[in-house]
């Protein structure tokens, strides 16, 4: 028996093991796919990189690690990332207690012995004391039903499954479902190759230019240096990203003041127009009227015919509702001759033909097509799999209506088993929001190991409180009525719940040590 089986080795789960290893628990780190990296070994599409600065996204337990590698861009691409996650892996000698294409499908609680028995997708059946999901938010990919897919005789992928070997899309008619993030980073490598491009809209978004650029010597220099600071930064900022809002309101500058921070942010890295904006950009109608006008009137400077320009134009959310999708070159994509937009709100999918994909009102020759269809985010990876806690009880049917944890860190029911990573927890820059659930797990760990613990799982009420809480933190904001994945309402039939937690990385770390400081109130132990 195992003291602790993680499940899922992206960057989560990796942290994870490297604490539970250092605290001299026997850990198996058990991963689907046949490589480490979680998003960054499965997302491997044209076009998939950071959207968050690489050097505040990577790890930072250890100093020597931040210093000794060096991101090639501000915005490292998907195969640099991928490459980092398995130096890590080799540096602190973490692979010998991964086992790779070993997927979880079942974990039954043995509450007699205290004990997880988990079953994989091979069979196997491994026992642990406790047990680890960091399976991730946006991990389970969500594919439309729509008929005739059976039957297209092209080729067609997923992003979130994009195959190892290379797709070739140069030269060939290619479909793209899907404008989300992902689908905006694909969609500008598509159109540099593909023969015909035909890319179908659902809703569009507002998109702001990823300004990515090279990360040379004399920069990493700074950068080795400033650890400690970026450090602070991430953990003092809400969405622990190096940006912080300006302390002013939008409505209290005079209109080219800001025009002029509008136009600023536009030419900076990252998510600055979401992150280092006006305090109230996304809390004030007012405010919030200003930056959508503002990036309205981008995107008709940059799309030349002005009808497809205003199909670009979102017109069922002003900006911050959603995460905007950070892109480069998106809107010149609309440009070309050989690109085609096609408005599904118009003109709706019916089904895949045998070599095409049909509308209401034409088939679209098709050679191969993305799902660029986002995931059953959050909670989908977990449910997935058959959990079943105190008395059989189903993880599933527990969160029916919407997730319900304690500090997103445990369900009641659910004994010695945690999550990082998971439901009403998250928010922003995921590791520097989950190295704080997997510093609490460790911890707790340790404390029950001192105590003579054998179980811990929250109480009914503080689950109750903390889902209370967790709705508070999204009222009145801007993210209150919006349709997407972070309520789960691009999924058919999941019901409408906030899946993560809006409150800001120093209020929930607050929360998590004062759960600790008050004696682990609101948990059980056994
Ligand atoms: O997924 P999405 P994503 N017919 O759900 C459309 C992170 N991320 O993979 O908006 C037609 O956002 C759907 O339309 P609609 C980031 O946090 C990060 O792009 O639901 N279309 C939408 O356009 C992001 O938020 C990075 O109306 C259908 C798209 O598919 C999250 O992942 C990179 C459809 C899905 O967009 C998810 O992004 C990429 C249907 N039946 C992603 N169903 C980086 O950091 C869905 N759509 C780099």
């Amino acid at each position: 028996m195992y003291d602790v089986i993680v499940v899922g080795a992206g960057i989560s789960g990796i942290y994870q093991l490297y604490r539970l290893r250092e605290a001299g628990l026997s850990v198996c780190l058990c991963e689907a796919g046949s490589g480490v990296g979680g998003t960054w070994y499965w997302n491997r599409y044209p076009g998939a990189r950071f959207d968050s600065e690489s050097y505040s996204y990577g790890y930072f337990f250890s100093r020597e690690l931040f210093e000794e590698w060096r991101w090639s861009e501000e915005f490292a691409a998907q195969p640099e990332t991928e490459r980092y996650l398995n130096h890590v892996v080799d540096r602190f000698d973490l692979r010998r207690d991964i086992h790779l294409a070993t997927r979880i499908t079942g974990a039954a609680y043995d509450e007699a012995d205290a004990a997880w028995l988990v079953t994989t997708a091979n069979g196997e059946q491994l026992r642990a004391r406790f047990l680890v999901s960091a399976v991730g938010l946006l991990s389970e990919p969500y594919l439309p039903a729509i008929p005739g897919l059976a039957d297209f005789a092209g080729e067609w992928h997923h992003t979130a499954r994009w195959p190892h070997e290379a797709v070739e899309l140069s030269g060939r008619r290619v479909a793209v479902i899907g404008t989300g993030s992902s689908g905006v980073q694909l969609i500008p490598h598509a159109a540099r190759v593909a023969a015909e491009l035909v890319v179908f809209q659902r809703t569009a978004n507002w998109c702001t230019p990823l300004n990515n650029r090279p990360l040379p010597a004399s920069r990493h220099q700074e950068l080795r240096r400033s650890f400690h600071d970026i450090y602070r930064a991430c953990h003092a900022s809400p969405g622990g990203f190096v940006h912080r809002p300006l302390p002013l309101s939008a409505l209290e500058v005079d209109p080219g003041e800001r025009l002029a921070h509008f136009q600023h942010l536009y030419d900076s890295p990252g998510l600055t127009m979401l992150l280092a904006n006006f305090r109230d950009i996304t809390t004030d109608q007012n405010a919030n009227a200003a930056v959508t006008a503002f990036l309205r009137g981008k995107i008709r400077d940059r799309v030349t015919d002005p009808a497809v320009a205003e199909l670009l134009i979102p017109d069922d959310h002003t900006f911050g509702m959603k995460r905007p999708p950070l892109e480069d070159g998106y809107y010149e994509v609309f440009n070309q001759a050989h690109v085609t937009l096609v408005p599904l709100a118009r003109e709706p999918i019916q089904a895949f033909t045998r070599h095409g994909i049909a509308t209401t009102n034409r088939t679209y020759p098709v050679d191969v097509a993305v799902f660029a269809t986002g995931f059953d985010a959050v909670t989908g990876a977990i449910t997935r799999i058959d959990i079943r806690g105190r008395g059989g009880a189903r993880l599933a049917h527990h969160w029916a209506a919407g997730p319900r944890t304690h500090l997103g860190l445990q369900s009641a029911g659910f004994p010695n088993l945690f999550f990082v990573g998971g439901p009403q927890s998250t928010t922003g820059n995921i590791p520097r929001a989950t190295e704080i659930q997997v510093d609490w797990v460790t911890a707790c760990l340790r404390h029950m190991a001192e105590h003579g613990r054998r179980w811990v799982e929250p109480t009914a009420a503080a689950e109750a409180a903390w889902l209370s809480h967790v709705s508070s933190t999204v009222r009145g904001t801007a993210l209150e009525h919006a349709t997407s994945w972070a309520f789960g309402s691009n999924i058919p039939g999941k019901a409408r719940a906030y899946q993560l937690y809006a409150g800001g990385i120093p209020a929930y770390r607050a929360h998590c040590e004062a759960a600790v400081e008050r004696g682990y109130e609101g948990f059980t132990f056994g």
